[in-house]
This record gives C-alpha cells, structure tokens and sequence, in this order.
C-alpha cells in the first residue's frame, strides 16, 4: 500500500484559528489501497491561471468579479484544475473488468486516490471561513466524527441556564404568556409552545415484539485466537475485549408490561467490532415456534391480546395463542420450553441466551463452518416458581430490570461465557434432524460445545431513552468471518429488522443514533432521509467516481465482507425440506431431560394455560399433540382441565426419526446451579420488637461479607433496640417489600417478637410464601414459633427433613450462618414442593 501524503494546503487559504477546546481529529490510516493523484506539467493546484482548456471555469454567470476575502483571485478555476488532475488519474475504471464471470468472485480493493489538496472534495471554496459554530474550517479528512465513543453527546447540564432548544435563556419557566394576570395565555408564547410540543411527540412506537426491555453496556473477551476458523476481528487473540450493548427484554407484552411474565426472553448483543457492528439477536430459549418467516406475522397476532378487547396482556394463556400453535405442530418443541421455568427467569443474569439459528464461521481463506451461539451465566440458571412470579408482577413489576440495574451499580457484573458449537455440513447432513429448522437444537452431546470467551456487563445506560429505547438490533449486522445459514425464519429476520426500525426510529438514519453508531469507520454514498445528522463535504455521492479519488472506495475480498459461496442452484419452491416435518422427536428429548419437578412444572404451566383457554376444542388439541411427546405429560395435563383424552395428533411425515440422543443432561436447568456463590441472593431478616440483635448484626456482616444482600424487614419502619444500646434500624416494611422478593428468610430469636408477627396476617403470609416458593428458611431459637403460628410443615411429606427448613438454636452464630449460606446457594428447595402447595 503506497503512503498517504497529507494534503497540500493551498497557499493563501490560511485556516482560522481553532475555537478553544476543538481539536481536530487525526485522519486514520484509510483502509484502502491509496495512490497519490498523477502530477499534471506544470503543478495546476499551485498555478494562479489555469490552463487555456479549463478556463471555462470563468464562464459561470454568476462567478466572482471581485475576488471572496482570504481566496485569491481565479480559486475556482484553480480548484477545477485541481479536480481534473483527480480526475486524469482515473483514465477509466480500472476493476470493471473484475466484476464478470469467475474473476467476480474475487473483488479487488478499490483504488483509492490521493487529491492533489483538500480544495478538490471540499462542497464550497469557502469551507476555511471558519466560526464557533463551523469549527476550525479544517475539515476532517478520511474521518467520520458522528461515529465514535459515546462521550461526543453525552451532555451534562450543571451549572447551566435553562435554554429553549434554539439555546434562548429562558428567564421564567414557572408560567405561560398571559394578557394579564387572570388574561388568556397567548399563542405568541413560544416558549410555552416548544416544550408542550416536545412533550406531545416524546413517545415513539414501541416494538411490535420485545417491547419491554433493559440494558446494559460491557464488554466481550476472547480467550483464545479462533483465526482457523473465522476472520471475524472479535475472535483474532486472547484478550481482546470488544464493547458491547445487551438488551434483555420479554416478547408479547407492551413496554410498561411486568418483567416476570411467562415469556420467551429476548437476549440481543449488539458487539461493536473494530470491523463494524455484528448482532446477535437471540433469546434465552434456543427454539423458536414455527420454521419459516412467513408465518412470524400470524404467531405475534395469535399470542399478542385479541384485538377485539386487547386482553390478555403479555400472555399467551387465551385462544388465539393456543388455537394457532395447536395447528402449528412443529411448534410444540418450543411450547415445551416456554411452559418450562425458562419462562420465568430468576434474572436475566441467570438465564442462558441463544443464537437460535444455525450461523457459519468463515475463515480468512474462506473456509466455513456451521456455528450456534451460547450464552452460559456464570452465576447459574435459575428461575422463580410460577405462583412467586404472578405475584411479583403486582409486587414489583420491574423486578428483572431493577435486578439487572442493581447489580451492575453495585458492582456485582453479571457476567456470560460465550459457547460455540462448531460443525461442519458434512456433520450436519448426517444428523436426524436439519440443522436450518429453527424449531431444532444440536444436542451437545451431538457437538458439544467450545467456549471461547466471556462477555461482562459492567455498565448501567445513562439515559432509557436514548440507549435501551433507541438501540436498533438486526440479524442483518453481521462482520466478515461471519455468515448466515440458509435457516428460512433467518431469511425474513434479515430483512424485518431494518424495516422496522424505518418506522420506529423515524426513517433511514436510525444507524445515526449514538447508540447505533459502529466504532469502526463509517464511509459510504447514501445520503439525506429523516433526521440526518452527518454533514458530508462534497459533491461526490457515487462511485466509481473520479471526483473524490474513487472513495470511498471497495475494500476487496480479504478485507470487506464476501458472503461464503454456497451453491444455491435448485428449483424455485415454496416447501421445506422432508427432515423439517419432524415435529416431536426433540419435544420428547426435551421432556425426558427434565427434572421430576421440572416436568411438574411444565405439566402446571400447561394446565394453567389452558384452563384460561375459553374453547374446549381448542383444549383438547392440544393435548392431542401433548400426546405424541409424551403419553404421561398428556394425561396429567387432560386430567387438570377434566378431560378425556383424545386421540394423538396425526403426524406430519411416515418418516420413521431415529433421534441420535433420548435424553441430556444440559437441558435441565438444574444442570447449571452455578458457582454455590450466594452473591446478591436478597435475604430478609425478620425483626419487631424482642429481638436478639447482637447475634443478628454478626449474621447480617457475615451474609454481607459473602455478597448477599440482607435487610431488615419488619412491619414498621424504625428502630428495633434490646434497651442495651445497640440496635437495628428497620430498611423496608413487609408491605413495601412482600416475601416474593426475597431469595431466603431468617426468623431471629426473640420470643415476643415472634408472638408479635404471630399475630400479624402479613407476617404469617410472608412466611408461608416463602415456604410455598421452596425459599431456604432459617429460624434461631424462638422463631421457629412463627413458623409453627404460619402451619409451616416440620418435615417433607415423606417424613424425611427439610433441607431448606433450617431450625438452630444454640451453637456459634457464624456456624448458623455458614448453614444458612450452603442451603441458600441451593436457589430452591423444590423437593418440598406438592401440587396443590400444603400451605
Ligand atoms: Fe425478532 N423481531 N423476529 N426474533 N426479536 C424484533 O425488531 C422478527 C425472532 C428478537 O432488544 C423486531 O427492532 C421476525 C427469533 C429479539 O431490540 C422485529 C421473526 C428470535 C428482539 C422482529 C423474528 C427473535 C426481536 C421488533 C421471524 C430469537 C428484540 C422490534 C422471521 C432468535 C431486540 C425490532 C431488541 C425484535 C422480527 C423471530 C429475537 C419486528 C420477522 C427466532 C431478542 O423486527
């Protein structure tokens, strides 16, 4: 690559002097093969006449007869000498060739070349005339400032007067414009008129799915160089840390919709690569429901509220939803994960995320492989119990998002290891099941998986609005080393994303929102639209050109993105291939992977949702599909709705499935308890009047020092004191904060203060959710007189113990702790867990 010589400045086009606190930006090295222009005989840039052929630059009707202050005499003449010298160094297109036949398979780097001066791109001979408002007049070569860390409009309003949007002080921001004292306001008054107008366009369409979400920023390390299998610039070395943007988010409900509905979670990375922005947009559930993208516009108008009376509200337990999936076999896999506790996630920094589709990864040389993406947290998958997260809905409906903030301002960084599972399309043309049905997994036992790296989110949003709202994520955005499958349900996801946002974020420049912004290099020849915000220089808005030195020029294969030639030579159809037709085979997998309680559970759910279907033949369809799962989970579901079984659903194909595995492990979501850590577990301690605090501020340290989260929670604010001196002071009431937000419960000693909640119906109640949601309980000494006052059972109903019903009395506080601590790390005790609940 030849050298890049900067500029020359035309003499006499002195630039002004910088306004304090700008600085130019340094023009980066450009990624394309750079020329300097052909010198024409003699220097025509430096030259005061031009050539006898360009003096047609003169004929312009209306060109200076004076010359502009600081621009000599016959600039423009000068400059359209400079411009076709450019021009002369481009004497034809020099890649047309490369675009034809095999040789386009190949496409060269762009010839990028170097103008003589920086007059010859500038939009106007006067572009060095410099003011507060235009800069320094030196303009920013090769470099696109809307671009770049987040710091350029982050706007900090200390110490600063109250403007009107055009910047006008406003001196009175108590009262409109008034003829008089008691007079009308009047229409003169602008400044009433602006902020009213902004306020009235402040909402912008929500998403028509994901609408309630939350986010947070972070980082992506890789642990180890991927180079042999993908160019992608994120996976080139140890080490290296990418920004990031993730946005967690349910997909049925509107955006002030509770976070702990039954709901598919979506889980979108949004990583801004030094190669350009690449999104993985996925969820926490690695199917989806249906298999092609034609059928997305029937799904959401089946599972959002009926639109006769818009009810229900982020729920799929009503008719529309179950009468559509119940004619859609192949979307029972996915009906078994969202009737799972994957549906009701703990935390977001609990649950795993998914690419869902099959991607590939290509290397430099163009080699690919077939790739799913994994997001395993660290701290464990764990979720709520469903009568817990009905009622956190009412108790605190931002629960996942306040859990998420939370954590991050308190420096608890939840944190992901990105998993691949790697393959090759030889692998995959042998398995059961096609790798491009999106209603499929890979078992791991199949391709397990390779982790190669770790995504930490250490950052908190400063504005909802402008990041979590506006952040724009589409499959579309992919970085070269990475490519799409064939996955049909990909194919319209591609196209949907950026249509969208055309409406949502109020047309084609949404790319332009800071938070959408990549923090590589932005240089292209799409102009205008809505709300644009970068001011490009120049005339030059197409290529080839020779008028800009070709740029932005093509970065050629091996360095701009080339899609991996997969051969797609066949019949034009509307038809999925024979393998897709195998609707049950891993709904069954995915049943016989689950837990005892698990599958209690999914069982419940079914029932639930079910029993809120209004259609009895709608009921029993789908327990006509449950059948061909599995024959146990479709009579325990037609017994809670009270009804006979029918018969199974035909099947979709003859094809006889011999599934490669029967049952694994990694789809339990007990299969990843964690790292026994109790860190930000939120623990209530039980205090009124009687308590024994001593002991109980050593308790609190010690849950403090292993990272939990404990409070003291009693009827009433206020202090709680032994008369000796020391006390405590109360944080939340029982009402404020009910036992559905808390992780476990300590009952202290005190026997006054144990009759005292033993006749408050709140505190009974608090106990009892607590038992009823499977919550380790620790009661010391005379606390456990709550429990009894609560009916709380002493043993399981087999007689044996409760391993989460811990009763101490006696013995070292910090032993009672370090039992407490293990029993909490175990999330839930759902071995006490009956159906209907003992209490
Ligand atoms: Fe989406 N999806 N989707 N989706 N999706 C949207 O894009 C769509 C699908 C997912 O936090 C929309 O910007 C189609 C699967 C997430 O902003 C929209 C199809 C998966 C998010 C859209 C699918 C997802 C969206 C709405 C079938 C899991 C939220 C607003 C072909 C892999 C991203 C928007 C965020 C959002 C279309 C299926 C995940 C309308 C057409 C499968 C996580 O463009």
């Amino acid at each position: 690559m030849a050298n890049r010589k900067a500029p020359s400045r035309t003499p006499g086009r002195r630039p002004a002097a910088k306004p304090p606190g700008r600085t130019r930006t340094p023009p980066r090295q450009p990624p394309v093969e750079v020329r300097a222009a052909r010198a024409l005989a003699p220097a025509a840039a430096d030259a005061e006449s031009p050539p006898a052929a360009l003096s047609s630059a003169r004929s312009t009707i209306s060109g200076p007869s004076a010359p502009i202050p600081g621009v000599p005499r016959d600039a423009p003449a000068r400059k359209l000498a400079s411009i076709n010298e450019l021009a002369m160094s481009m004497p034809h297109n020099a890649n047309k060739a490369s675009e034809y036949g095999p040789a386009s398979a190949e496409p060269p780097i762009g010839v990028a070349i170097v103008p003589p001066n920086e007059e010859v791109g500038a939009s106007t001979l006067t572009e060095s005339n410099a003011s507060e408002k235009l800069g320094g007049g030196v303009p920013p070569l090769s470099f696109n400032p809307t671009v770049g860390p987040l710091t350029r409009v982050r706007v900090d309003s200390s110490e600063q007067t109250l403007t009107t949007n055009q910047g006008v002080p406003i001196a009175d921001n108590q009262h409109s414009l008034k003829g008089g004292y008691r007079g009308p306001a009047l229409l003169e008054d602008f400044i009433l008129r602006e902020k009213i107008t902004h306020f009235d366009h402040e909402r912008i369409p929500e998403r028509v799915v994901h609408a309630r979400g939350s986010a947070a920023h972070g980082f992506f390390e890789c642990y180890e160089p991927l180079t042999d299998i993908t160019c992608a610039s994120i996976f080139a070395e140890a080490g290296k840390r990418t920004p990031l943007f993730v946005r967690f988010s349910t997909v049925a409900g509107e955006r002030g919709s509770p976070d702990t509905v039954r709901d598919a979670r979506g889980f979108a990375v949004k990583f801004y690569t030094d190669q350009g922005n690449w999104d993985l947009v996925g969820n926490n559930i690695p199917v989806f429901f249906i298999q092609d993208a034609i059928k997305f516009p029937d799904l959401v108008h089946a599972l959002k509220p009926e639109p006769h009376f818009a009810m229900p509200q982020a729920s799929t337990a009503h008719d529309t939803f179950w009468d559509f999936v119940s004619l859609m076999p192949e979307s029972v896999h996915m009906q078994m994960w969202i009737m799972s506790d994957r549906a009701v996630p703990r935390s977001f920094r609990m649950m795993q995320g998914f690419g869902v589709h099959t991607f590939r990864l290509v290397n430099q040389a163009g080699a690919a492989v077939f790739v799913k993406f994994h997001w395993s947290p660290i701290l464990g998958t764990h979720s709520l119990d469903w009568d817990e997260a009905v009622k956190i809905c009412g108790a605190d409906p931002d629960f996942h998002r306040r859990d998420l903030w939370e954590a991050i301002e308190a420096g608890e960084y939840p944190e992901w290891e990105l998993g691949l599972q790697i393959f090759t399309e030889a692998q995959a043309d042998r398995f059961s099941f096609d790798v491009l049905d999106a209603t499929k997994i890979v078992p791991e036992e199949l391709v397990p998986i390779r982790v190669v790296g770790r995504m930490v989110l250490n950052r908190n949003p400063d504005n909802f609005f402008a990041e979590t709202e506006q952040v724009a994520f589409c499959t579309a955005h992919i970085v070269p080393g990475i490519d799409f499958s064939s996955d049909p349900l990909l194919a319209g996801r591609i196209h949907s994303y950026t249509d969208t946002q055309l409406t949502r974020l109020g047309g084609p420049n949404f790319h332009e929102i800071p938070i959408n912004t990549p923090v590589a290099q932005l240089h292209n020849n799409q102009r205008d639209g809505f709300h644009r915000q970068a001011i490009n220089r120049g005339r030059v808005a197409y290529e080839p050109n020779s008028l800009a030195g070709g740029c932005p020029a093509q970065a050629g294969i091996g360095k701009g993105f080339t899609s991996f030639p997969e051969p797609v030579r066949e019949e034009k159809v509307r038809g999925n291939p024979e393998k897709f037709a195998d609707h049950y085979s891993q709904a069954t997998l995915f049943y016989n992977s689950q837990s005892p309680i698990e599958q209690a559970h999914i069982i419940r759910a079914f029932r639930f949702e079910l029993t809120r279907v209004q259609t009895p033949a709608i009921r029993a369809r789908v327990v006509s599909q449950l059948l061909n799962v599995d024959a146990r989970l479709a009579q325990a579901v037609a017994e809670g709705l009270g009804i006979e079984l029918p018969q199974p659903q035909p099947l979709a194909t003859s094809r006889l499935v011999k599934s490669e595995v029967q049952s694994s492990k990694a789809l339990s979501l007990l299969a990843r308890p964690g790292n026994g850590t109790i860190r930000t577990r939120r623990v209530a301690i039980l205090v009124a009047p009687g308590t024994d605090v001593p002991p109980l501020l050593a308790l609190h340290r010690q849950l403090l020092d292993l990272g939990a989260v404990p409070r003291f929670v009693s009827s009433r604010l206020g202090r709680i004191g032994t008369g000796k001196g020391e006390g405590i002071d109360v944080e939340v009431t029982i009402e404020a904060a009910p036992s559905v937000l808390w992780d476990g419960l300590v009952i202290p000693d005190g026997a006054s203060k144990a009759e005292g909640l033993a006749s408050d119906g709140q505190a009974l109640e608090f106990v009892k959710d607590q038992y009823r949601h499977c919550k380790t309980i620790l009661a010391i000494g005379t606390g456990a007189d709550l429990l009894k006052a609560a009916q709380i059972p002493a043993e399981l109903v087999d007689g044996k113990p409760d391993p989460g019903l811990l009763r101490l009395s006696g013995g070292k506080i910090e032993e009672v702790g370090r039992a407490f601590a293990a029993a909490l790390a175990l999330h839930r005790h759902f071995i006490r867990q009956t159906d209907p609940p003992r209490v």
